[in-house]
């Protein structure tokens, strides 16, 4: 059992300067907090949980969070403090049924994440030895980073439709080499950008956001840059999309590239797209609610790449289970905060596992510099994490943390090398 003997929350701010929520907590036999710190998104899924804000315009645009901070330390603690749990699904479990919503809309995802978070936190600290030293040593990797090199959308100030570009190193023996190949990459990147006089500052997930006119003009740019840094596509580096096309679907129709295409249309675009370059997957293709448009995707280019559902799937149970049986994608991202607690999440990967989807671990646009997602990723065996590019603390420090976990005794492999995921 687990006492809570202490909690505290507070607003902070994320990586674009929002503000968001931090809880901290005592549990009894440790001196050092926990900490429960809640990240944001920009393109955030009609279906995630809800994001409690003040929508009070005298104060930070109506940012504030000091609703959620106060429903944690005035309502959630009283209920909390003195009492024990005997694991963090009993304390999830407690928070859920509490709230009584859905959405976690009484008192807010971020209040309830933040809590359940911290909680996590203490339980896996004081059960490490039990969790790990039970299964062995041979059964943890490193998951593959999908770094998001080129952000369009709604990340970044250009007009570039989809989202994100990201590249994934494969074929390494390691993290660490991994990294340092992709390091080669980024720079050639950079200079591939300047040479063509355009702009190399970066964007909100640490990626360049240059003007570019056409998702052709930018993978050229990516598979050039590649292959002048001595690597060679397909083998070493994968490609994946994050289209977020909910943000360009209006009334049945997608506004890409100055056109408005129906799904047949869009779908061609994909097939045009996987024909011609080394993509591993493309992320929210369609719109969360073009329900039959996922199927017929799905039924064209399944076999071929991964189809991730984000806002498609919000890291929910059902529309998960909804989308097994429908055939709608063929992979999840993974957000703790579309859903709102750490059980919850760590039941939608089961899930994924269960039916063959692909589970990738995500971080939000607006993240801060807590790198939980690194440990939760290895822990819970998702091959992949997505947390943008090499660049700016609140990315990298998801990729230090994964260096760190590297070097520890159980770890066996880097997941780039699993041909049942990766094929080349
Ligand atoms: C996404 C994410 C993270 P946001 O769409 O996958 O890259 O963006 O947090 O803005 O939803
Ligand atoms: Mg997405």
């Amino acid at each position: 059992m687990i006492k809570i003997l202490n909690i505290k929350s507070r607003e902070i701010f994320d990586s674009r300067g929002n503000p968001t929520v931090e809880t901290e907590m005592i549990v009894d036999g440790h001196q050092d907090p926990f900490y429960g710190l809640v990240p944001s998104g920009a393109s955030t899924g009609k279906f995630e949980a809800l994001e409690l804000r003040d929508n009070d315009k005298s104060r930070m645009s109506g940012k504030g969070v000091l609703k959620a901070v106060s429903n944690v330390n005035k309502i959630l603690k009283p209920e909390l403090i003195n009492t024990s749990f005997k694991d963090f699904r009993e304390f999830d479990s407690f928070l859920i049924n509490f709230d009584g919503t859905s959405n976690k809309s009484k008192y807010g995802a971020n209040s309830i994440l933040s809590l359940s978070l911290a909680f996590y936190k203490a339980w896996s600290y004081i059960n490490f030895n039990k969790i790990f030293l039970s299964q062995g040593k041979d059964n943890l990797s490193i998951p593959v980073p999908m770094l998001n090199i080129i952000n369009g959308g709604q990340h970044a100030d250009n007009d570039v439709d989809f989202q994100e570009f990201m590249i994934l190193p494969i074929n390494f023996s390691n993290l660490k080499e991994a990294l340092s190949a992709t390091h080669d990459v980024i720079t050639n990147i950079k200079k591939n950008l300047k040479s063509k006089s355009h702009n190399t500052n970066v964007g909100d997930e640490g990626g360049f956001a240059p003007n570019l006119k056409s998702h052709i003009e930018v993978l050229d740019i990516i598979c050039n840059s590649i292959e002048k840094s001595g690597y060679q596509i397909n083998t070493h580096f994968k490609i994946s999309l994050d289209s977020a096309s909910s943000e360009f679907y209006e009334s049945g129709f997608y506004n890409f590239e100055g056109k408005k295409l129906n799904t047949d249309q869009m779908i061609k675009v994909y097939e045009n797209i996987c024909n011609n370059f080394p993509i591993f997957s493309i992320e929210d293709a369609l719109d969360e609610e073009d329900y039959e448009g996922w199927t017929n995707i799905t039924s064209s280019l399944g076999e071929k790449i991964k189809l991730v559902g984000d806002d498609l799937f919000v890291t929910n149970i059902e529309k998960l289970q909804t989308g097994i049986i429908k055939k709608q994608a063929n992979s999840i991202l993974i957000k703790l905060n579309q859903i709102g607690s750490v059980s919850e999440t760590l039941d939608s990967i089961k899930l994924a596992n269960d039916n063959n989807f692909v589970s990738i671990m995500s971080h939000r646009s607006g993240e801060t510099e807590d790198s939980f997602i690194s440990d939760l990723a290895v822990a819970s065996k998702c091959p992949l994490i997505k947390t943008g590019s090499l660049a700016r603390s609140d990315r990298v420090s998801k990729y230090n943390q994964l260096l760190r976990i590297e070097e520890s005794e159980f770890i066996s492999s880097y997941a780039g090398n699993d041909n049942s995921v990766f094929k080349i």
